[in-house]
């Protein structure tokens, strides 16, 4: 038994009740998010025989538009034509990036079930299924899946499996659990198309992505106290005709010096913000609180925040006696 069963229960009685939901994934979205919203978006039509609309407020990442239905997102929404909305891995409403959903549309009492597992979730919904010891929000899916006796067509089994290698990064971070693996094999039985997984979400580099990462791992410096920095500004991204889409998973390269306690990268997003990553594969570091205090949030191991800015550069000169 699952131990979302009242969550469980509730969320089957809001979506039997209601006729047109719509599912939001979060900005700049990821493989968990949009896994995560077509899976939702399949059950639902097919099993529950509802209209759905699922929407992102960013357009997809080019590594994600293999997946099936990859074409279904829409930009724009409407919350009043739709009698529910879930929302998939989204932490907080600023993630949704939908000026319609704020917090006076939170109070208008819309019902909103928040699906998620950021341990910094805002808890925002109506009703809240947030599980931070899921390695991701398509785990908590499959479950209600399985609750709720789904079927899983092999499209909807590579969903699930592109949110479980993306938020595991391919089983290697510390997320990754027994459970995490058994819904794996229990996915690849279904059908799941996993060398497209790697191949599409792994394996794939365009050259500007290349150039621009040469330049993230050559800024890269370690300070005495064991942080190690890198940056990229928008002179960057000119230069490489790259895009601030581009640095996704280049942070984990920095990550794997041995010496560093903790690693960040800051980055222009050409749009007038300097966004930072925060890795570390210590215990004793917690990320995710590093960068609630810079209005962020995310995992103790992986998160991130965005403050208004550019990024300076400033020489120090010392002078060590021998
Ligand atoms: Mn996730």
């Amino acid at each position: 038994m699952s131990k979302f069963q009242k969550e469980f229960e509730k969320a089957l009685k809001l979506i039997e009740k209601s006729n047109n939901i719509l599912i939001i994934s979060h900005k700049n979205p990821d493989g968990d998010t949009i896994g995560s919203n077509l899976s939702l978006r399949k059950v639902l039509i097919c099993d529950f025989g509802k209209n759905v609309t699922s929407v992102c407020a960013d357009p997809l990442p080019k590594s994600l538009l293999f997946l099936p239905d990859s074409n279904v997102f829409e930009n724009k929404i409407d919350p009043n034509k739709h009698d529910l909305i879930i929302t998939v891995d989204a932490s907080s409403v600023d993630q949704l990036k939908f000026a319609e959903i704020d917090e006076k549309f939170l109070k208008s009492g819309k019902a909103i079930i928040n699906i998620d597992h950021h341990p910094t979730n805002k808890k925002f919904g109506t009703l809240n299924i947030v599980d931070e010891n899921a390695s991701c929000a398509t785990e908590i899916l499959y479950y209600f899946f399985e609750f709720v006796k789904a079927t899983i067509v092999p499209s909807t089994a590579t969903h699930l499996l592109a949110g479980l290698y993306n938020d595991t990064g391919s089983f290697m971070h510390s997320n990754t659990s027994s459970s995490s693996y058994k819904i794996a094999s229990k996915l690849l039985e279904a059908g799941a198309a996993l060398p497209r997984i790697v191949k599409h979400m792994f394996k794939t580099q365009s050259i500007e992505q290349l150039r621009l990462w040469g330049k993230v791992l050559s800024n890269a410096r370690l300070n005495k106290k064991g942080t190690l920095v890198s940056k990229i500004t928008n002179d960057d991204f000119y230069e490489t005709n790259s895009t601030p889409r581009d640095l996704m998973g280049v942070i984990n390269y920095l990550n794997s010096v041995s010496r560093s306690n903790l690693s960040i990268l800051l980055s222009e997003d050409m749009e007038g913000h300097v966004k930072g990553s925060m890795r570390t594969s210590k215990n004793d570091v917690n990320v995710a609180s590093l960068c609630e205090k810079l209005g962020g949030g995310g995992h103790k191991k992986a998160a991130g925040f965005t403050i208004p800015g550019k990024i300076v550069t400033e020489e120090v000169w010392r002078i060590e006696e021998e």
